[in-house]
């Protein structure tokens, strides 16, 4: 399946990471694998998880401040700690300390701020009763230590089948669940599949059920086998070769998709400004990732990188919403977006000798301006003379474009290129 065209054109992602783990300072869930923290102490988070400052309309406006064009939004991870009022377990936010549902205020805000609307949900559920602690991977088969396993749990799938099957039932109930209770969702984020097969989640039944009661959603691909859901989705890395098909980097502002207070390794705005030219050059989306305080708060050191490359965003938006991968892989040193008949180039720093190369372009020059001012660049299109026909084949040209270094932007000088 193809995702929905908005899905292509938004380009530019947020994912946010929401739960009880927020109160450990660590990553989200993980600590129960790496054997930082046991079943009892994690699962009374929620006893304290409360976030008295939760307020999603201040996070839409920073998203439409910072120029997202979707959202997700983690409503259980691996955890298995629901952010809503499931009616199929108690651990939940509105029926722990939180004492309230935070999907449906969530879901409200950024729709009424006018962005599209996703909802991740972990396959695994490292708290529910039947989850078996056997997974098919990692290997050993193992995942978490016997201290992180919740009372009882079988062994694995064949040492109590009927109870796998429960937990099956319950996990697509869940999923019925975000399907039902909120209205049209955009998107659904599934997580996790890694540690079961396709058949073993019952995934073609899952997707078909989210496709029946939320026809026109987009879903990620994490379902245990490709193919099944609508586009691929490379975590923490920008693929060399693009996935074939619609697909999506997630990556984080700073190193952990929690809010882990003592990861300052935030990514340089230039850094994240180039990935996003990078991704879309490639034909994919970029998702940020950060995580919200236990009080349900975006901490400034990720909001202000949000906010500038936000603006960098109002600057330069044209080269990548709705726009697509440019030049061939090649044709410039630097990446490429593209849109009808424009090239858009992402000078990121200083090109050497102030001008800036596109190696060989087979269609005419009709303009060549930079794109946050409009001001035209000078350049040159060194057509071959006719002795040169075995080196320079006519119909490919070399571009030279002058770029006055005062014009530079510092994250990404954008040219535009209108071909004839
Ligand atoms: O929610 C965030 C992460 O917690 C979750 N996805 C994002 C959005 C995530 N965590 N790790 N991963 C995804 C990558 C998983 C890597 C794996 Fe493995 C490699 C799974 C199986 C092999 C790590 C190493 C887990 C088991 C062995």
């Amino acid at each position: 399946m193809n995702p929905q065209p908005w899905f292509r054109d938004a380009r530019y992602g947020l994912m946010i990471h929401f739960g009880s783990y927020a109160l450990t300072g660590w990553e989200a869930a993980w600590p129960l694998q790496w054997g930082a923290i046991s079943y009892c102490d994690y699962e009374s988070l929620a006893d304290r998880f409360c976030p008295n400052d939760y307020d999603p309309k201040l996070w839409a406006a920073l998203a439409v401040e910072c120029g997202f064009k979707y959202v997700i939004l983690t409503t259980k991870h691996h955890d298995g700690f629901a952010l809503w009022d499931t009616r199929l377990s108690d651990y939940s936010a509105p029926r722990r300390a939180a004492g309230r549902d935070l999907v449906t205020p969530f879901v409200g805000a950024f729709r009424a701020a006018g962005l599209k609307v996703g909802l991740y949900f972990s396959l695994p559920d490292w708290h529910h009763p039947d989850y078996p602690a056997e997974v098919i991977n990692p290997l050993p088969r193992r995942s978490r230590p016997a201290s992180a396993l919740p009372p009882g749990v079988p062994e694995s799938i064949a040492a109590a089948p009927a109870r796998w099957q429960s937990y099956i039932d319950f996990m697509h109930g869940q999923v019925r669940e975000l399907c039902t209770l909120f209205g049209n969702i955009d998107l659904f984020w599934f997580d996790g599949q890694w540690e079961h097969t396709a058949d073993e989640w019952d995934s073609r039944k899952l997707v078909a059920m989210v496709r029946e009661l939320q026809p026109d959603a987009v879903i990620n691909d994490r379902l245990g086998e490709p193919g099944i859901g609508d586009y691929a989705t490379p975590e923490q890395f920008i693929p060399p070769v693009p996935p074939a098909g619609a697909w999506e980097t997630c990556m984080t502002v700073n190193e952990s998709w929690a809010h882990c207070p003592g990861d300052l390794a935030f990514k340089p705005v230039a850094e994240l400004v180039g990935t996003l030219a990078e991704v879309v050059a490639r034909g994919g989306n970029l998702v940020l990732g950060i995580g919200a305080t236990a009080d349900g708060v975006i901490v400034p050191e990720a909001a202000s990188r949000l906010r500038v490359m936000g603006e960098w965003l109002t600057r330069n938006g044209e080269a990548i919403y709705a726009a697509g991968a440019g030049l061939p892989p090649g044709m410039c040193h630097y990446p490429s977006t593209g849109k009808g008949d424009s090239i858009y180039l992402h000078v990121l720093g200083r090109p050497a000798g102030d001008a800036v190369r596109v190696l060989a372009l087979d269609r005419p020059v009709r303009d060549v301006r930079l794109l946050a001012s409009g001001a035209a660049l000078a350049f040159s299109v060194d057509r071959a003379h006719p002795r040169d026909a075995m080196r320079n084949p006519p119909h490919i040209s070399p571009l030279r474009i002058q770029l006055p270094p005062e014009w530079l932007d510092p994250y990404d000088t954008v040219i535009r290129i209108d071909l004839g």
